[in-house]
């Protein structure tokens, strides 16, 4: 069909759904469609539609939007369920609960300033307490319960249920937001590392709970495809987040993860209040329509609740279609502003644009306008998406719940731009507070805002709990009981010890070691390989065929390299987590199997194995969190240190990925130079954390440099583990004494220095491995504070401190990082620590040029040796010129780091 057929300039009317014209104009209409099928083909007929649908979409944008359907309720008051609970009581228990959420915050801010937010509860408040009393199921035997990401700024309100329940009590309520009081208080936000017995889930940073919430459904499924888990039900996946939050990338960035999945197990609540903590979430437009359109087009069923139920007489009355019209029409500002405006206003500004919608309302009073209340905050229309959404199959399910943010704070705050951020209130709003929700609390004492719990043989308190009973249980809740496993010991490393004249990487032997793991009785299934598209570059591809890529589909094609013999194997119980090019879905992925031991008491061991660039530089808030969620596992950080990457340049090469690591306190992080080193390094982690139950996580950079594997000298365990030890002594017959700390394959630049000083200088220098700068520094910080603290008592000595106490002569630390990292040790080490390192951006060259522009080869370490003992007065002063004109150093090169 040519373009010109289509008149685009002449209005396009919708036949309208009834009348015999409508009838036979759809007719026509059909019987065309079915005569294209026929002569053109499916193919022809679908672009020919395709086209046409796209003319249609530039004339009348508003009338074809593939992925918008209109600003109304998803599902009709005719489809509703009945509503299963009291509403009546439930309403009081919600009342109540509201009001503790305020008054907890409130009460805080009236005698301290620690912050605390009263309008994102207010807003949520139908939402969860729907969830509450009748879909969210708690922990039972056999099943794990549902699992909840609460918003972050609605933890008061998850406090005062709590609160009700009697899990807590009135003093943790009074002391929100000051653990450090008397008897402990509560976490500002779900942080599990805090308030270990009660929150999951950190979601306080925005966006990372969402997308958290995404891979925990998929790695509920691959516990259940590769049978580690044999639940009688299976969980539900409930994610609450904020409108504002959906504009973080991590938020809907693995949208298609999910729907690709068919994680039915996940259900997102998004709660549309339209405003986040500035203002407006889109004034001049409709986040519902949006966000529906991501949505739907990432393959998810979308519910929305726009409209609560007093909205179902007006709707069914007009016969015109302007109220669907003019709700198209008003922009989420307009909404705003009739949330905030007596009715009067939005008769005059929504309904009066059109005749027949002022008729409409002729009937209702401005006051009645006014309590048109939105979707979110009717129980009956939430409860309509829950059960629609649980009972949902193949895809996953969000819920776009429209409500007034601060809703119910009236002047205090409901639907104002300053409402997110409103922590106090005066008597005068307290009162109406109390008003609009009923609270039994009587005026004299109303300034003080006391809490209100009612008796435990009320109507409210025993329907409440007997609702949680009915549903197995309080949530959040973590609980679980520790199983120990079987780990290996150090001896089924035994081929490690020895090591290799074959000249290997530190991430051969991690690909190694991971083999002996994954076929070890004790532990071999509790694995997790993690991999972002790179186990081809790091030398782990031959695990493909081993153990399988997990996929919830198997495999349905014939792979490309099936007659390889390490072709590209998925399988239905496959192993490995290959997740393609997503650091931030991997590092979720690392957290929800790090954390299994406790979300589901199954011990489940990540090895998480990445672009170390692309570790904490890229997604270091998901590192924090790892520590917050008290996740367990090691995160490898590979093709590490700005030198050892070579050619790659700027943007590949790390050196700085240890100094993050070092910040996060539940975090070991390791620098090994050997293989063995690496083998004791694991040992111990899987012993800490999967025999003794430890809650902490282990990252070690892992490198690409190939070069012989010394045997372990003896004894050295403890060393590689406490963060040093002394590799190799120098010679004994010479006149300086000199140390060399060295770290990864920069260790070799140490050796090849030792050689020089000895053979040229006279300087007998020690090389040490240096496995742990973090770990012997927060050991030396805690002496020291202890000394400080116990001034009486006989000092107490850190390690290092002990390590170096006899030695003699000057310390120098050469390593592949910036020179921060040895820095954190420099207090400590007799006569100061002088360190080189690879401080400033990296390029792309050979390694032996990239390691004297950074001066952190063996000659420059020749020279900083031979200046440190000059400076110390140790050695003479002439021999450091002399070197750097033997050893050929130009002493006028660029610095690498300029500012
Ligand atoms: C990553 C991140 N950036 C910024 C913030 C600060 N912040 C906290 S709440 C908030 C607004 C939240 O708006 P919305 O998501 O709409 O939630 P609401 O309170 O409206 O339900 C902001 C900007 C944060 N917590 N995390
Ligand atoms: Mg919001």
């Amino acid at each position: 069909m040519k373009k010109e057929e289509i008149n685009t300039s002449r209005p396009v009317t919708p036949p309208s759904t009834g009348g015999k014209s409508g009838d036979k104009w759809g007719q026509s209409l059909q019987s065309m469609f079915e005569l294209a099928l026929e002569s053109q083909g499916p193919a022809r007929t679908a672009r020919l539609l395709e086209k046409l649908a796209k003319q249609l979409r530039t004339s009348s944008p508003e009338l074809l939007r593939t992925f918008n359907t209109p600003y109304i309720n998803t599902i009709s008051p005719d489809e509703q369920p009945p509503y299963p609970g009291d509403r009546d009581l439930e309403r009081r228990i919600k009342s109540y609960i509201r009001w503790n959420a305020m008054a907890t915050v409130v009460k805080a801010n009236s005698t301290t300033n620690v912050g605390g937010h009263i309008s994102t509860y207010a807003s949520a408040a139908t939402l969860y307490e729907v969830g509450f009393n009748h879909f969210f199921r708690g922990q039972s035997e056999n099943f794990p319960g549902d699992l909840v990401y609460f918003q972050g700024h609605a933890a008061p309100g998850v406090y005062a249920r709590a609160f009700f329940e009697g899990r807590i009590d009135e003093r943790h309520l009074l002391n929100f937001r000051q653990e450090l009081a008397e008897g402990g208080g509560l976490s500002s936000y779900p942080h599990p590392y805090l308030m270990p017995e009660f929150w999951q889930f950190p979601t306080v940073s925005m966006g990372l709970g969402p997308l958290m919430s995404i891979y925990q459904a998929r790695f509920n499924r691959y516990l259940q495809a590769r049978g580690l888990v044999n639940w009688k039900e299976e969980p539900k996946i409930w994610a609450f987040l904020g409108d504002g939050e959906s504009d973080e990338p991590e938020t809907l960035g693995s949208l298609t993860l999910a729907s690709r999945e068919n994680l039915d197990n996940l259900i997102w609540v998004v709660n549309c209040n339209l405003q986040r903590l500035d203002g407006p979430v889109r004034g001049n437009g409709k986040i519902i329509q949006e966000l529906e359109c991501a949505f739907l087009g990432a393959g998810w069923n979308v519910i929305k609740v726009i409209l609560g139920g007093s909205w179902d007489d007006l709707i069914a009355r007009d016969k015109s279609g302007l109220l669907l019209k003019r709700m198209e029409e008003a922009v989420d500002g307009d909404y705003q502003k009739y949330s905030v405006e007596p009715g009067s206003y939005t008769r005059r500004h929504f309904f009066s644009k059109y005749p027949e919608l002022l008729e409409l309302v002729n009937n209702i009073t401005d006051e009645q306008i006014h309590k048109l209340v939105r979707g979110g905050h009717d129980p009956q229309k939430v409860y309509a998406a829950y059960k629609a959404a649980v009972e949902h199959k193949g895809q996953p399910t969000v819920i776009l719940a429209k409500t007034v943010k601060g809703y119910g704070l009236g002047e205090g705050g409901e639907g104002r731009n300053i409402t997110h951020q409103q922590k106090k209130l005066n008597e005068k709003e307290l009162r109406e507070f109390r008003a609009r929700f009923n609270i039994p609390i009587s005026d004299d004492v109303i300034a003080e805002m006391p809490f209100y719990r009612p008796p435990a043989d009320s109507p409210e308190t025993k329907y409440l709990l007997e609702r949680r009973k009915a549903l197995g249980g309080f949530l959040p809740s973590r609980k679980f009981t520790p199983k120990p496993l079987d780990v290996p010991k150090l001896e089924d490393f035994a081929e490690f010890f020895k090591g290799s004249s074959m000249e290997v990487s530190t991430t051969m032997a991690f690909a190694r070691l991971i083999k002996v793991l994954l076929r070890h009785k004790g532990i071999g299934r509790n694995l997790v390989p993690i991999i972002p598209d790179e186990a081809r570059t790091f030398g782990l591809d031959a695990l493909f065929k081993d153990i399988g890529i997990y996929s919830s589909k198997g495999q349905i094609y014939d792979p490309v390299d099936s007659e390889s013999l390490l072709y590209y194997h998925e399988a239905k119980d496959g192993q490995i987590l290959e997740e393609g090019i997503t650091e931030a879905g991997s590092m979720s992925s690392f957290i929800a199997a790090g954390t299994s031991y406790a979300t589901h008491a199954v011990p489940m061991i990540p090895f998480y194995i990445y672009y170390s660039m692309f570790g904490p530089q890229r997604v270091g808030d998901l590192f924090w969190l790892a520590g917050d969620i008290r996740a367990k596992g090691f995160l490898l950080g590979a093709t590490a240190g700005r030198t050892t990457l070579n050619g790659e340049g700027l943007q590949h090469q790390d050196g700085h990925s240890l100094l993050y690591a070092s910040t996060i306190p539940t975090c070991l992080p390791y620098d090994s130079a050997f293989a063995y080193e690496v083998a004791v390094i694991i040992t111990e982690g899987l012993r800490r954390m999967y025999a003794e139950g430890e809650e902490i996580f282990y990252y070690l950079s892992l490198y690409n440099e190939n070069y012989a594997m010394p045997a372990m000298p003896p004894g050295v365990e403890d060393g590689i583990l406490k963060g040093l030890y002394k590799f190799k002594p120098g010679a004994d017959d010479k006149k300086h004494k000199a140390h060399i700390f060295g770290s990864g394959p920069i260790i070799n630049s140490a050796l090849k220095a030792q050689e020089i000083l000895a053979e040229r200088y006279n300087v007998s220098a020690d090389v040490w491995s240096a496995t742990s700068y973090k770990l012997l520094r927060t050991d030396a910080i805690r002496c020291k504070r202890w000394n400080m603290l116990h001034p009486a008592q006989p000092p107490q000595k850190s390690y290092i401190e002990t390590l170096l106490a006899k030695e003699q002569g000057v310390f120098v630390a050469v390593s592949d990082n910036i020179r921060t990292v040895p820095d954190q040790v420099a207090p400590w080490v007799p006569g100061g620590l002088m360190t080189l390192g690879t401080d400033g951006f990296g390029r792309s060259d050979t390694r032996n040029r990239l390691r004297r522009f950074f001066e952190v080869d063996a000659e420059s370490t020749v020279i900083a040796t031979l200046y440190a003992l000059a400076q110390k007065k140790l050695g003479e002063p002439q021999l450091v010129e002399k070197a750097i004109k033997d050893l050929g150093v130009d002493p006028e090169k660029l610095r690498p780091q300029l500012v």
